[in-house]
């Protein structure tokens, strides 16, 4: 398919066109709803903290009553392995997921990887009991789950197509925006940079009796602006940015941050993601990106920008995170999501004093 498949070079949609444009998912009310309530629960515990993860990949269907669609390569074992360290940190979840992707706890015993009947015995005849040498992994991860569970900190809701998550990153992080300075916004989705509108969306499976089938796509708009600027102005907010060119990955992190304003960039090469990510931030003595994508800390409204118009910035400063600096010394085996919790954690704490 990958041969017919051209992005379309007309104007992109505004988001104020895209949702005025394109059909809300009927789940959006009652999920709504949903984060409503789980954040009322916890604004009103003292210094509790609330981050938003969103996790794993979009789909673009391509027929309505859909049998094909466009998908890529996540499989959300970023977000279900932060959610974990960030509940250990005390915080409370909403874990935006893609459908049937990676969760917490239940990733350690993913059906291809460690299916979980491999852990199970057969006693007596009758009891199921679990296997003597996986009872020890087992155990923190059953004890961290019914945790979760027993606190109500951990709130799962699952998005599959790219319009879904729109609307509902909207309608959640609106609901969040009262947290102020205790949410924060991890946003390690692969959102899907292009779309289908509505009206060119196929009602039926496409019949290969069209011939040679080729599809222009829209550009899925820039939702991180208004979500800066808007939706949460005062959350902390991290995004993260999957180059496959090693050498793109700080420029881009770079552009984005002096794009949007926000607090972090997380960087990671596609290859590399499992072992080593980028921290791109602006330098405590770094000057804020003048013109366009400053506009949280000036207030000043800006129109969106091409990459063509970056502006200029002048100082940011990079952390690199690897695993293989650490070589054994924690005794045990790291994570790397674990160190991109720690440093957040701190980060946010500082954000919240401020
Ligand atoms: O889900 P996963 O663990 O397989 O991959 C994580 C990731 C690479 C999607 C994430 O770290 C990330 O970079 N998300 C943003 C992707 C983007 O630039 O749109």
């Amino acid at each position: 398919m990958s041969d017919s498949v051209q992005a379309s070079s007309s104007q992109p949609f505004s988001t104020e066109a895209y949702f005025q444009s394109q059909q809300p998912p009927p789940t959006l009310a009652a999920k709504t709803a949903q984060v409503a309530a789980f954040v009322e629960k916890w604004q009103g515990v003292k210094g509790k903290r609330v981050v938003l993860i969103t996790s794993g990949g979009t789909t673009v269907p391509l027929e309505s009553n859909t049998v094909r669609f466009l998908d890529n390569f996540s499989a959300g074992t970023r977000g279900a392995t932060s959610a974990e360290y960030f509940l250990a940190a005390g915080y409370a979840v909403v874990f935006f997921h893609r459908l049937h992707s990676l969760r917490p706890f239940s990733r350690h015993y993913s059906h291809s990887l460690n299916p979980f009947l491999d852990l199970l015995t057969i006693k007596n005849g009758t009891e199921i009991g679990v296997k003597a040498d996986d009872a020890a992994g087992l155990l923190p991860v059953l004890r961290a789950y019914n945790q979760a569970q027993e606190s109500g900190s951990l709130l799962s809701m699952d998005f599959q197509t790219v319009n879904e998550y729109l609307w509902l990153l909207r309608a959640i992080t609106r609901e969040m925006a009262p947290l102020g300075r205790r949410g924060m916004f991890y946003l390690a989705a692969a959102v899907s940079d292009f779309f289908l509108p509505d009206e060119r969306v196929a009602e039926h499976k496409i019949q290969s009796s069209v011939g040679m089938f080729s599809l222009e796509m829209d550009q899925v708009p820039k939702v991180l602006r208004p979500l800066v600027q808007e939706w949460i102005p005062e959350g902390y907010i991290v995004s993260f940015k999957l180059e496959t060119d090693e050498n793109l990955l700080i420029p881009k992190s770079r552009a984005a941050l002096s794009r949007y304003g926000h607090q972090v960039v997380v960087g990671n090469d596609l290859h590399r993601r499992k072992q080593e990510v980028v921290f791109v931030e602006r330098s405590a003595k770094g000057t804020p990106a003048k013109g366009a994508g400053n506009s949280r800390l000036t207030g000043v409204q800006t129109p969106p920008v091409m990459d063509a118009d970056l502006p200029e910035v002048e100082e940011y400063a990079e952390t690199w995170l690897k695993l293989d600096q650490l070589q054994g010394s924690e005794g045990r085996e790291v994570e790397i999501e674990e160190l991109i919790v720690r440093e957040l954690v701190l980060r946010h704490t500082k954000w919240t004093q401020e």
